[in-house]
């Protein structure tokens, strides 16, 4: 049978996607169209000619290739970043946009992310209390369209069918972009300062540990950290988990800062006063998202997350404007 038109685009297209989504595709275009997919035809053959199963086999390696092809990168990129121009402490919704929006302005700049879970996202892999959906007011939705994702429009609010599909997909473009450095599984343990003669300080970069290590300096002797000098920190690191708060509980330890704890729940309230605040609140540090409630006292949204967004965008152009970068 000559191959219509249709199968030579399926066949194309069939080149694009894995074997998983090419045996679906395949199985889909099968109940469709009936025999034209049987195991002789052209598609048909498009998938099984990319791996005859019987005689398949990995190209050799030896174990210590993987290693070294994992630490060489790794160590590399720690001593790249040990000089940084941006520190951003956590991954979550309002440090991976903020990471974004730098990262894409500003190609010559050296961002590197620290984040304390192995995962990215912090509160942003569900929609709230373990939902999915996640919605975000208004303007945010420009920020999504930015990320090309899709979503429902709802008037004065737009919803994202699944919080991971957004958070993954601003990781994976902030990840790609060639100045961008995500350390997790690692975290900020200490800030470096700077104290001028008049007894001025300012941040000057982070001190980092292995999130494990960090969580056992109580039961272990001494594990001494690494360190990353940056002429500037955006502090993300939310008001929950273990180390929520970090930088703003930080500072206030040692009086460089006054403390206020989250506000209640109002949504319209918090939202608009964590992206109008968002600032330098210390020589050196910028705080934004979440953590912020915990500087001023600002409500929480709940499961909103318009606000971890711009303000995260904020806090990038914060940067932008207040250092000489
Ligand atoms: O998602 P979070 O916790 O923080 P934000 O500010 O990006 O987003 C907050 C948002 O998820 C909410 O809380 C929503 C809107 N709920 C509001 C409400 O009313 O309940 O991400 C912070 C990230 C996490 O991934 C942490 O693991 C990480 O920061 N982190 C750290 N990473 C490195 N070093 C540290 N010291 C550290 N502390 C936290």
């Amino acid at each position: 049978l000559p191959v219509p038109a249709w199968a030579e685009i399926i066949r194309s297209e069939l080149d694009l996607v894995n074997t998983s989504e090419k045996k679906m595709l395949l199985a889909k275009l099968s109940l469709k169209h009936g025999n034209h997919f049987n195991s002789k035809s052209p598609v048909a053959k498009a998938i099984s000619s990319v791996y005859d199963w019987d005689t398949f086999k990995f190209a050799p390696i030896r174990e210590s290739t993987v290693s070294r092809a994992m630490t060489k990168r790794y160590f590399a990129d720690l001593d790249n970043y040990a000089e940084s121009d941006v520190v951003i402490v956590g991954a979550g919704s309002a440090g991976l946009s903020a990471a974004y929006v730098l990262g894409k302005a500003r190609p010559d700049l050296k961002i590197a992310i620290i984040e304390a879970n192995v995962a990215v996202g912090g509160g942003c892999f569900l929609g709230g209390q373990l939902f999915s959906a996640m919605v975000l007011r208004k303007p945010a939705d420009t920020f999504i369209r930015e990320l090309g994702l899709e979503y429902e429009d709802e008037g004065d609010y737009i919803v994202v069918k699944h919080a991971a599909l957004f958070i993954t997909t601003l990781c994976s473009k902030t990840l790609a972009l060639p100045n961008v450095k995500l350390f997790n599984a690692t975290c900020v343990e200490d800030l470096i300062t700077r104290t001028d003669e008049s007894g001025d300080s300012r941040i000057a970069g982070v001190v980092t540990n292995w999130t494990l290590v960090s969580m056992h300096h109580d039961d272990q002797s001494c594990m001494d950290p690494n360190t990353i000098n940056s002429k500037v920190i955006i502090s993300c690191t939310g008001h929950d988990g273990p180390m929520g708060a970090f930088c703003v509980k930080r500072l206030a330890e040692l009086g460089l800062l006054k403390r206020n704890h989250m506000g209640c729940l109002d949504m319209n309230r918090a939202e608009d006063s964590i992206v109008k605040n968002t600032r330098e609140v210390f020589p050196g540090l910028i705080c934004a998202g979440m953590e912020l409630s915990e500087c001023d006292s600002h409500n929480r949204m709940g499961p909103t997350f318009g606000a971890m967004v711009l303000s995260g965008v904020k806090a990038a152009e914060e940067a932008l404007n207040v250092y000489d970068l």
